[in-house]
């Protein structure tokens, strides 16, 4: 039958939405406050789509919130994970009782293809990348696609996805704000600290947010946890789900740990040797956690232990994320951009080996910086603060003792001061610990233009 959705935002997830909801025949509104100018210069090739529609099937309205009255026609309304739930048109569907649903309940809705989900703070993109690269080599599913808030909107496949098929789905607190009937076979919670806590309003909130991950879920469904994390332990304590932990040293009955430097899986007590962490292609504790979850979450479903072995080898990690960029006159150079929150940006400064120049700073999401800083003055030896944040971060280092800072005004001026800064043996690190979309659209654009600007720098050899 069709119905009319009132699809709000016009960015990756309302796009596709829009035109999944159009292949099914039914009818669109679709809004973004932005202005069409701005939406069509990010999707040149959606207008020619949109412009081939027979009459009143889409209807288009941007430049400005829409008014509440157009909620008379509508049977569902979909948000886009940046469209807040509070926004007037919004709250008034609420308080109709019309439907509001995000972009992964609308695919869910979709398809047939079940979803092996990722959550939690840091290493979902990681996480899921591997994922996504282990269940596509593998026999047991047909193909796998990688998607959800890595970046890439599920509903540009679940019209296409079989049953035999399978998603591997990044997915966000922002995303489980909107889902009703979402059921992964399987999902994980890799960790939780403090992030986003201007959305969620408070800690425990956020958490929870992310425990609706496995809300759906039941006794023949896995979830797979972070053993070695407290909080993580205890937001699933109810889940029905069966439950799969990793742990970097502790054995577990079920799940996936590090043995005498072995990933090693363990299924009802019987263990199976994978492969030496030194053999893993991507490097450092946290990224060790990344594959045990990774390691968990297609062995337990399914997938051959072979193809798990040779993809852990092979695989080398994702674009901003402690991603090496050049080494240039001795100084290396790390974009990180994807260190959207404090503890994001505390891994990888763990992760760093040299003396290292900080680029930090950006878009305010509430959080408190101590810990940042406090692990900060550890290894950095001076820091460049942008964006709006700089203040922020430059109070908790005054309050901290640590002085070695200096703000800047724009993201260029980041990156050139710190190449000025940086001496011999020294790194240049991208990790701002805050969003970017004080300055950016998003944390990839940020990378890309540190990236540009220090292969520009690149002797030619
Ligand atoms: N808008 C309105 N009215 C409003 C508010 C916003 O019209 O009141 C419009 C904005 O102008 C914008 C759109 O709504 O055009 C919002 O789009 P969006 O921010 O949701 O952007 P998408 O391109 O759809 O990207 C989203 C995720 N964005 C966010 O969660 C903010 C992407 O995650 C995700 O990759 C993509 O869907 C596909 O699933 C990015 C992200 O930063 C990477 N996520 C956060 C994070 O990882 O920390 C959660």
């Amino acid at each position: 039958m069709t119905k009319t959705f009132l699809v709000i935002g016009a960015a990756r997830s309302g796009v596709y939405a829009a035109k999944a909801l159009l292949r099914l025949g039914h009818r669109v509104i679709l809004t973004d406050t932005r202005s069409a100018d701005a939406v069509f210069k990010e999707f040149p090739y959606i207008k020619a789509d949109f412009d081939a529609l027979p009459g009143k099937r889409l209807t288009l309205v941007f430049g400005r919130q829409i008014e509440t009255e157009v909620l008379g026609d509508v049977d569902t309304v979909v948000i886009s994970p940046g469209v807040p739930e509070t926004i007037p048109v919004v709250a008034a569907a609420k308080a109709k009782e019309i439907p509001v649903i995000g972009e992964v309940e609308l695919a869910y809705l979709m398809t047939k293809t079940p979803f092996i989900a990722v959550t939690g703070t840091n290493g979902k993109t990681t996480t899921t990348t591997l994922l996504g690269m282990i269940l596509d080599k593998s026999q047991r599913y047909k193909k796998a696609y990688t998607v959800g808030n890595i970046g890439y909107p599920i509903t540009e496949h679940a019209l296409d996805s079989g049953a035999e098929d399978v998603f591997a789905a990044e997915i966000s607190s922002y995303q489980l704000l909107t889902i009703k009937t979402f059921r992964p076979v399987a999902a994980a919670i890799l960790n939780l600290s403090p992030d986003h806590l201007d959305r969620h309003g408070s800690l425990e909130n956020y958490y929870q947010t992310k425990a609706r991950i496995f809300e759906n879920q039941t006794e023949d469904d896995v979830l797979v946890l972070n053993a070695d994390d407290g909080d993580v332990v205890r937001i699933a304590e109810k889940a029905p789900s069966r439950k799969v932990f990793f742990s970097y040293d502790k054995a577990q009955e079920n799940g996936a740990y590090v043995k005498n430097g072995v990933i090693t899986v363990c299924d009802d007590g019987v263990e199976t040797a994978l492969l030496p962490v030194s053999e893993l292609g991507i490097k450092g504790p946290h990224n060790v956690m990344n594959a045990l979850a990774a390691v968990c979450l297609s062995y337990f479903s399914g997938v051959e232990t072979a193809v798990i072995i040779d993809v852990l080898r092979s695989f080398k990690g994702v674009a901003h994320r402690l991603e090496f960029v050049a080494e240039i006159d001795g100084v290396e150079y790390i974009n990180d951009s994807k260190g959207t929150n404090t503890d994001a940006a505390i891994t990888a400064l763990h992760a760093m080996t040299k003396p290292v120049i900080l680029i930090a700073g950006g878009y305010d999401k509430k959080e408190n910086y101590e810990k940042f800083i406090t692990v900060a003055k550890e290894n950095v030896k001076t820091m460049v603060l942008l964006g709006d944040t700089k203040d922020a971060i430059a109070e908790t280092c005054d309050q901290l003792g640590f002085s070695a800072y200096e703000k800047v005004d724009s993201f260029e001026a980041a990156v050139e001061r710190a190449m000025a800064l940086a001496a011999s043996g020294d790194a240049v690190l991208l990790s701002p610990a805050c969003a970017s979309w004080d300055m950016f659209d998003n944390f990839e654009i940020r990378g890309d233009l540190f990236k540009k600007m220090v292969l520009e720098k690149t002797p030619l050899s």
